[in-house]
């Protein structure tokens, strides 16, 4: 009667593991957080073209951007559909393409750094 118990808990025990471990392998949460990254380089004030990188950036429909600020002061993203705002030293900032097109953007603080978004 006891070892009869045992085994049910035992039973209990590896299906719990088994559903556990199915769901923490589901890949549910692989596709999010995901971007085509983009540097901003460091030096970028001064730059042109070259302060993203890389520049133009290509990306499928419905794909995103990840912009990385890696210099040492704040820079923007800003296209004529989105505006990142301050994106500080480290920060990053995402952006989200639901339609095929090139898509020009740059810093508004530095209006020189130009770059490209390719989407298709
Ligand atoms: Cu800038």
């Amino acid at each position: 009667m006891r070892l009869r118990i045992v085994l049910a808990t035992l039973l209990l025990a590896i299906s719990v593991g088994c559903s556990s471990s199915t769901y923490m392998t589901s890949p549910t949460l692989a596709s999010s957080g995901s971007g085509t990254a983009v540097s901003i380089v460091s030096g970028a004030a001064t730059m042109t073209t070259t302060a993203f990188a890389p520049n133009p950036v290509t990306v499928s429909v419905g794909g995103s951007v990840t912009w990385t600020n890696n210099d040492s002061i704040t820079h923007t993203s800003v296209g004529g559909a989105w505006n990142s705002g301050a994106i500080a030293p480290g920060g990053k900032f995402s952006m989200t393409f639901s339609s095929a097109g090139s898509f020009p953007y740059h810093c508004s603080i530095h209006p020189g750094m130009v770059g490209t978004v390719t989407v298709q």
